[in-house]
């Protein structure tokens, strides 16, 4: 279906598999809306597109995998040009497995399913991307729990090194710190797809949800219910359960960052279905009452599953289907998850990369030009772009720091993280209250208490109260490399294809985290 921009006067809501809209000159910018939690949501420069990330063993971690190769301008299930004159046009999908590109002068939708549903909308970029909003709402429901729990998650923390005896001192020394979850982040497990606890946690789990339930908060649990790791027992004795491509290999999920081969469950299958169901019942049997389901991308992969259903169809189903045996008192927060497939099926979807205590990292984001790996302007970047889903769900944008030990923050960009939170409405921090100083949590106890007003004044201002602040400089895109640089580019985004090379990456920085927590200290 091919349409002009003087159509969609009349009509704004189309039905195809396939719809072009006819622009009538090239843009200046192209939003682009990354598939899951971790991919970039950014404007770019139509001048200036963006490159294929680097390295390409991350895409299926970082990207659609399917559309990771596309060289023009895309996104999925929405893409927004401006125009010269500052108006915004948005072609904007009410159906998921949706894809939008930008090809010469053409929006294009295209649905890997059957007919989609499309909304054209010119004008004003708020009012369009409301407009999308507010019928995303209608087709897909909109969150119903009133305020997002203040949580203290312990992934930035203690990374994979969290223990029984180390979460239980902290939970002491948080005292009466105004948070309402404590949650368990990865590194509880046996193994990804055995889900019960190591041997770090011989009290097992349900002491440890009654352990945080007798603070008086809610007790919170990760897990990546979708994934199977080759060296499961789950894998032994169901090999059956994997998803595999058309050639009969597993679909890698990524590389092994578990330090296995991770592959993803068949969504589809009914044997799989019910046991996903019987674990989210036994999480909430042990005590647990707010859940990160995480690597939930896993389900939407391409590949062959029991059932020839659209593969984000599919993981749509399967979440319902989780989020129902949780039942509604749970508050679910999904991560690295498809964001439209998601909605109106958990209370919060964490929008974008993970943050870390570094503010940008030279090798991925200047030499690579990956904007999803670990960094504090990262996480900024595809969370400040990405607000827009607001209205619908609780939007989560990764945990804040306030401790200056083992902090390379300056406090201008930790500010910047916090003020983020205040405009998302959701509050987290990892930080060890054993490396607080007193001052340090008196201003988090603040933070954690305030509920200023918040007003957008532009597309990267906010104003806080009477406090202006502006994401600009943090959104920007580093231009890529030139000369020696590039040449660094091409030969280290060409060496870390190779799993040896990139697990060496791995493991220098695994060292690193396990000096920074400190092991020895915290026992
Ligand atoms: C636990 C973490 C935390 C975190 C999540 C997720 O290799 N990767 O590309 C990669 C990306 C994200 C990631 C871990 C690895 O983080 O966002 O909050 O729960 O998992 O493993």
């Amino acid at each position: 279906m091919n349409i002009k921009l003087s159509d969609i006067e009349k009509t704004k809501l189309y039905k195809a598999k396939e719809i072009e809209i006819e622009l009538p000159e090239t843009p200046l910018r192209y939003y682009r809306h990354g598939w899951q939690s971790w991919s970039l949501a950014a404007w770019t420069e139509v001048s200036f597109p963006l490159p294929i990330q680097k390295p390409h063993i991350l895409h299926p971690y970082q990207t659609d995998a399917v559309y990771s190769l596309e060289e023009d301008p895309h996104g999925s299930w929405l893409g927004a040009v401006e125009f010269s004159n500052g108006k915004v046009l948005i072609l904007g999908a009410l159906s998921t497995d949706t894809h939008v590109f930008l090809k010469a002068n053409q929006l294009q939708g295209r649905s890997e399913a059957g007919e989609a549903e499309w909304l054209c909308a010119y004008g004003d970029e708020d009012s369009v991307f409301s407009e999308y909003t507010a019928l995303l709402g209608k087709r897909f429901g909109i969150m119903r729990k009133p305020a997002s729990p203040r949580v203290w998650c312990s992934w930035y923390g203690f990374y994979s090194y969290i223990t029984e005896r180390n979460l239980i001192q902290t939970i002491d020394l948080l005292g009466d710190l105004p948070f309402d979850a404590i949650q368990i982040d990865d590194g509880w497990q046996k193994d990804i797809g055995d889900w019960e606890p190591n041997e770090k946690f011989p009290s097992g789990m349900a002491a440890m949800a009654d352990k945080i339930k007798s603070t008086g908060r809610k007790a919170g649990l990760w897990l990546a219910p979708l994934l199977i790791s080759d060296s499961s027992t789950l894998f032994a004795d169901h090999e059956d359960w994997v998803v595999k491509d058309e050639t009969g290999k597993y679909v890698t999920t990524g590389f092994n960052v578990w330090g296995h081969n991770i592959y993803t469950l068949d969504v589809t299958h009914p044997d799989v279905i019910s046991w996903l169901v019987d674990l989210m019942s036994r999480v909430r049997r042990w005590g647990f009452d707010y859940i990160k389901l995480d690597f939930l991308y896993g389900g939407a992969m391409n590949g062959v599953r029991h059932a020839r259903i659209p593969r984000e169809l599919a993981f749509r189903i399967v979440l319902g289907k989780m989020r129902e045996a949780l039942g509604e008192d749970a508050y679910l927060l999904t991560c690295g998850v498809p964001i439209l497939p998601a909605l109106g099926l958990c209370d919060a979807i964490r929008i974008g990369p993970d943050v870390s205590h570094l503010w940008e990292d030279y090798l991925f984001e200047y030499l690579l030009q990956n904007f999803s790996t670990p960094s504090a302007r990262n996480a900024i970047r595809t969370v400040v772009n990405r607000l827009w889903l607001k209205p619908l769900v609780h939007v989560d944008p990764d945990v804040e720091y306030f401790v200056e030990k083992e902090n390379e923050l300056e406090e201008e960009h930790k500010s910047q993280l916090q003020d983020l939170a205040l405009i998302c409405g959701f509050k987290a921090t990892s930080d060890l209250p054993q490396w607080m100083t007193r001052q340090e949590r008196e201003k988090l106890a603040g933070f954690l208490r305030a509920t200023p007003k918040i007003e957008k004044i532009g597309r990267y201002r906010y104003e806080i109260d009477e406090r202006v602040v502006d994401f600009s400089e943090a959104v920007e895109l580093a231009k890529p490399p030139r000369g020696f640089a590039s040449l660094l580019r091409a030969v280290i985004g060409w060496a870390g294809n190779f799993k040896v090379i990139f697990n060496l990456f791995l493991s220098l920085d695994n060292v690193k985290k396990k000096r920074r927590i400190g092991m020895h200290h915290l026992g």
